[in-house]
């Protein structure tokens, strides 16, 4: 399945975070990073004051169920001190499925696409330089 997800930090080392996250990723058996995008600072959409965020979009080929694969990247963004705060609120890291293949998913816990994405310019943007239109027509 081809998957894109939308990465995101804006506390501590917001680069490293990233990184870690990617190299974390790499190493799940079943999943391979297919392509990353470049990384933008942008402005802290919603939530309460923040500072700014890193985020980039990352294309990844793999046989794992979605549930499965949102419980990889949950336990990335624990191992990577994650702490669980106010909705929208600032965050070392963020891994949120964006895309999986052309599925759509509407459960509490995980929608698919990713709501609001596609008025959210710091997820399209890193997403459009690396989204491979064959797989589906949603755009
Ligand atoms: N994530 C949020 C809330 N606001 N703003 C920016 N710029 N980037 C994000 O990744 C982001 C946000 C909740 O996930
Ligand atoms: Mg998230
Ligand atoms: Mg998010």
């Amino acid at each position: 399945m081809l998957c894109y997800i939308g990465v995101g930090s804006n506390l501590g080392d917001r680069k490293k975070h990233i990184e870690d996250a990617i190299e974390k990723l790499k190493n799940i058996e079943g999943v391979e990073v297919k392509r990353v995008s470049s990384i933008y600072e942008t402005e802290p959409v919603g939530g309460p004051k923040q500072g700014k965020y890193l985020n980039g979009a990352i294309e990844i080929e793999t046989g794992l169920g979605p549930r499965e694969f949102l419980g990889k990247l949950q336990d990335i963004e624990k191992e990577l001190g994650r702490k669980k705060t106010v909705k929208n609120g600032p965050r070392t890291i963020d891994l949120d499925i964006l895309l999986y293949g052309d599925n759509k998913i509407d459960e509490p816990d995980l929608k698919i696409p990713h709501p609001n994405m596609r008025e959210r310019e710091f997820v399209m943007k890193p997403l459009k330089e690396i989204y491979e239109p064959s797989s589906s027509l949603w755009m």
